[in-house]
């Protein structure tokens, strides 16, 4: 069978609701998926991380089990992507019995080959962000995070351990030999720097509460379980086929504050199952709200849901892709969002498909007209290229800026060759060169745009007379003159809106 590109998102804590922080990194994944499927086989899996010391006290303070909690809050977890039209082909809840079995085969395997060990764990943990803290790390006695700082508690108990440590050395040397491992380069060099200060084996039971994955004595670390999620979910356990045709992962999309797990821990515990690390992750910035990471915690959020009510779900994946380079932090607020809705996407682009439409019915009753030579063919041969590159890439805002060389080449051309004076002076066939040029582009925009934007551009293509949507092969797409003559249009309602 085909391998497949295969691309994750985090899986989010379920206690609480989903913030926009949530719905930035759902987006480019799915951004990129749909982008690699225009090439190739791609697979895709997002979904909920939901045991831990946090969620039982969510729960307990809810006055319900840490089960009913969980099973209360997970379709809203699950909604997000719909929300925001993405499309995944799997989505884990770690209290999947799926997950669970896989987990405790874990457990067994890297205690058969000694990579888990049982031993004494003393230390500071910090039980909102679920790590143990060393106590030179701590600030003021609290924990170190800046977005958190609460009182940390000493634990002392005998727990399971996984010899993070000895794979110190090997992480190293992969991290020198594949600088393109981790990215951005900004978190590459932490990440080094992290390892040359030396790594401690992990502590992976806990023995003070019990929601979580059962072993001897205890129940799985919340962290060990969350990250396995990437293979159980992809049957290292039960589906050889599936497993062979997506492991190693393509991309790891993740925000930069869990690097530390998913380029030590996770690749230490996929080499203890004699597996492959992912090929990159790629470790994103922030979205601040008041100069500071969005976050449950800060309640600093902007609802994903109420957003996606008043700007529609592609105006805001436009946006957040657009907006910053995708390794940059960067703020949200309404009045952002509202100039990019109406003018570039408003303006440019959906006032582009309407006027080009309107002519094509006032001069040629909605036919598309034969296709003629024309120099934007010539022009944009390489987009698709481009764009593909640039976005398996994770340079979204790079490709975005990409493709709008074509809506304003577009715009260029309806004020430079102005086709109601060329109907006027009677000069029919270069009016159909221009005709046709408009709604060929269209097409193409249509489909380089389709990723970002599904439910627009899949309107755009039925505007256009095209059959299906544009979820197509660009090589078998993007060839200028591909347009049928005699394609009938069908002008609808305005793609984008103006919002006040
Ligand atoms: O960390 N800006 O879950 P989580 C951009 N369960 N992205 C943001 C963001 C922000 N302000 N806030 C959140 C966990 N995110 C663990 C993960 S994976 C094996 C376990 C996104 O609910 C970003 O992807 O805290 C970040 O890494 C993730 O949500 C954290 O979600």
């Amino acid at each position: 069978m085909d391998r497949a590109f295969f691309v994750t998102t985090p899986i989010y804590y379920i206690s609480g609701n989903p913030h926009i922080g949530h719905a930035y990194t759902t987006i480019a994944a799915d951004v990129l998926v749909r982008t690699a499927r225009a090439a190739g086989p791609a697979y895709s899996l997002t979904g909920t991380d939901e045991h831990g010391q946090k969620v039982a006290n969510a729960a307990a303070a809810a006055g319900k089990t840490p089960q009913q909690y969980v099973d209360e809050l997970a379709p809203r977890w699950r909604s997000l992507a719909p929300t925001f039209n993405a499309k995944f082909d799997d989505f884990i809840r770690t209290t999947d019995p799926r997950h669970v079995k896989a987990c405790v085969a874990v457990f067994e395997q890297l205690r058969a080959t000694g990579d888990i060990y049982l031993g004494t764990y003393e230390g500071w943990y910090c039980t909102n962000d679920e790590t143990f803290w060393p106590e030179s790390k701590l600030i003021d006695g609290r924990c170190p995070n800046p977005e958190c700082r609460r009182a940390v508690d000493w634990l002392s108990e005998e727990d399971w351990f996984f010899k993070l440590s000895a794979y110190r050395d090997r992480l190293i040397a992969y991290f020198k030999e594949h600088r393109g491992f981790v990215r951005p380069p900004a978190v590459w060099n932490e990440m080094m720097a992290t390892l040359e200060g030396g790594l401690d084996d992990l502590s992976i039971s806990r023995t003070s509460f019990d929601w979580g994955i059962p072993l001897p004595g205890g129940v799985m670390y919340v962290w060990f379980d969350a990250l396995l999620n990437y293979i159980t979910a992809t049957g290292w356990h039960d589906d050889p086929e599936l497993f062979a045709r997506v492991w190693p992962a393509g991309v790891q999309l993740i925000g930069k504050e869990i690097a530390r797990f998913h380029t030590i821990i996770w690749p230490a515990m996929l080499w203890a199952l004699g597996l492959e690390p992912p090929r990159l992750v790629y470790a994103h910035g922030w979205i601040l709200s008041d100069g500071q990471k969005m976050s449950k915690s800060l309640g600093n959020v902007f609802d994903p849901f109420a957003l996606a009510e008043t700007y529609g779900a592609d105006s805001i994946r436009y946006f957040l892709l657009r907006e910053a380079p995708f390794g940059s932090d960067f703020t949200v607020s309404e009045e952002k969002l509202r100039t990019r809705h109406n003018s570039d996407l408003g303006n440019d682009l959906g006032n582009l498909l309407r006027r080009s439409l309107a002519m094509l019915m006032r001069y040629r009753n909605g036919l598309v007209p034969p296709a003629a030579e024309s120099q934007l063919g010539e022009r944009f041969a390489d987009l698709g290229s481009t764009v593909l590159e640039r976005v398996t890439n994770l340079q979204f805002r790079e490709a975005l800026d990409a493709i709008w060389e074509l809506v304003t080449a577009l715009n260029r051309e309806i004020e430079e060759e102005k086709p109601w004076a060329l109907h006027k002076a009677g000069l029919g066939d270069r009016l159909d060169a221009v005709l046709y040029d408009l709604c060929e582009g269209l097409r193409w925009l249509a489909l380089l745009l389709y990723p970002f934007m599904p439910v627009k551009c899949a309107e755009m293509w039925r505007q256009l007379g095209l059959p299906g949507t544009p979820e197509r092969l660009w090589t078998e797409e993007l060839h200028w003159g591909a347009l049928a003559a005699n394609t009938q249009t069908d002008p609808g309602d305005a793609l984008f809106p103006r919002i006040e």
